[in-house]
């Protein structure tokens, strides 16, 4: 299957949880650290060059982006966190508003923690793990730039991966280099958006 989403678009920048617009769309986030490859890899699930801005300055955005894939999905991309350099204020600052957007209503269903492969879970990705575990909210580890190792060492590090995060999860490895598990996590989404749609309607999606 040839998963496209050629009505992607970016809805809005959000700096405060009140701002959140009126969307009834299955909603998932997307979480990591800094310089973890979270833009590149909106890009790449989007199929579009600029979709999501990179920046060469990690840590610079303090933002939920907002994206409507194809009228169906609600992506929210949440600002990078972990930049040592960050202002201790700015650390709050990011902390706050992802707990009172995961604890509002707009909270969404699924996050995606996108951890790199190289670094594994670091302190701040184990603390968002136990924040979101204790608040009920699920998630899944990608594990991003995969092209980063090869053969035995990528498969010996999932593993590692896994165990660090309690050894139920095994990362799904993806590289916006290569295009490894692009299609993938594409398909992933679609699967989740399917099940939130068959608990409100009759499978919408089926044709
Ligand atoms: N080798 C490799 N590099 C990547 C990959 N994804 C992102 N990068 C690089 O990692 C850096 C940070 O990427 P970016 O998407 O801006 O990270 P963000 O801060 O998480 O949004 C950039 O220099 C990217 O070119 C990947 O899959 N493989
Ligand atoms: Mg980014």
């Amino acid at each position: 299957m040839n998963i496209r989403w050629p009505n992607t678009k970016f809805i809005q920048s959000v700096a405060d949880t009140r701002e959140f617009p009126h969307i009834e769309l299955p909603q998932i986030a997307i979480a990591g650290h800094s310089n973890v490859g979270k833009s590149t890899l909106l890009n790449a699930i989007f199929d579009r060059k600029n979709m999501v801005k990179t920046s060469k300055r990690p840590g610079c955005t303090r933002l939920l982006n907002l994206f409507e894939v194809d009228e169906q999905i609600l992506i929210v991309d949440l600002p990078g966190y972990g930049y040592a350099r960050a202002a201790k204020k700015e650390k709050h600052q990011w902390a706050k508003l992802i707990d009172l957007y995961l604890r509002s209503a707009d909270a969404p269903q699924l996050v995606l923690l996108l951890l790199d492969i190289r670094h594994g879970p670091k302190d701040t990705d184990l603390q968002l793990i136990e924040y979101l575990n204790e608040h009920g909210v699920r998630w899944l580890p990608i594990a991003t730039k995969a092209d980063k190792l090869t053969g035995n060492k990528r498969t010996k590090r999932l593993k590692e991966m896994c165990e660090a995060m309690g050894g139920m999860l095994k990362p799904l490895p993806t590289s916006s280099t290569d295009s490894r598990g692009i299609e993938t996590l594409r398909l992933l989404i679609i699967e989740e958006v399917r099940q939130q749609q068959q608990t409100v309607w009759d499978d919408p999606l089926a044709n």
